[in-house]
């Protein structure tokens, strides 16, 4: 250090180098300036471009697949009812949304003042990929009054049916999201007990009823996603 600070004195004190150091300094100087400005003026012209991305908007067209099955379920009985969901009833370029489930059933023994049966469901969270821990779901209940017993799956991320807006560099991209055949597909089973009950008088049942028909309307929600290009 020391050297080399004696060194550099040494070349300044030299009254014949010192206009060419100046020379070489003031190049230098020019130079990495020119460099400097180059770089910045690429570089905010890159800055502005990240604010063109464009912005798309995605709306949905749904459409509802309806599937129903009434089975006729024995007293203390557990019964599966199935739906399969592939590429037969889900059409190309539609993807799986949500699933409702309506089970319904009335008292059908005929006799006379013969209470509702207790009806309970419970839809296994396997079978298909969805949103089994989604907190909107509903995937068990019962009833004892012949009321309707409603269910639903969360099934593709985040889809409601309402539209959104995403910045993105094209279309295909917007929609990557929106684009993933795998959810919905595969087996549903939901499981239904029936326990009948009866008109008591006294400690005997009047009546027997050892069955109840039990009808289970699937509704399965798939959409087509199309962007749309918001214009500044
Ligand atoms: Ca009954």
């Amino acid at each position: 250090m020391k050297v080399g600070t004696s060194y550099l004195s040494l070349i300044l004190s030299n009254e014949e180098s010192r206009p060419f150091i100046f020379a070489m300094l003031i190049m230098f100087l020019l130079t990495s300036g020119y460099q400097t400005s180059v770089f910045y003026y690429f570089k905010s012209e890159e800055i502005i471009g990240k604010y063109d991305v464009p912005s798309w908007n995605i709306s949905f067209e749904n459409s509802d697949l309806n599937d129903e099955e009434t089975q006729i379920i024995a007293d203390g009985a557990t019964t599966s009812y199935y739906l399969d969901i592939d590429d037969s009833v889900v059409m190309e370029q539609s993807y799986v949304g949500y699933l409702n489930v309506v089970i319904s059933y009335d008292e059908t023994s005929d006799n006379f003042a013969d209470p509702c049966d207790f009806v309970s469901v419970n839809l296994r969270p396997e079978g298909i990929v969805a949103q089994w821990d989604n907190e909107s779901n509903t995937l068990s209940g019962s009833s004892d009054q012949c009321t309707d017993i409603l269910l639903f799956v969360q099934i593709y991320p985040s889809f409601d049916g309402t539209n959104v807006t995403v910045e993105s560099e094209s279309s295909e991209e917007a929609l990557g999201p929106w684009s993933n055949k795998t959810y919905g597909m595969g087996e549903l089973n939901l499981e239904v007990e029936v326990n009948t009950q009866q008109r008591v008088e006294g400690p005997i049942p009047t009546q027997q009823d050892e069955e109840e028909s039990v009808t289970v309307s699937w509704r399965i929600t798939t959409f087509v996603p199309t962007s749309a290009e918001i214009e500044d």
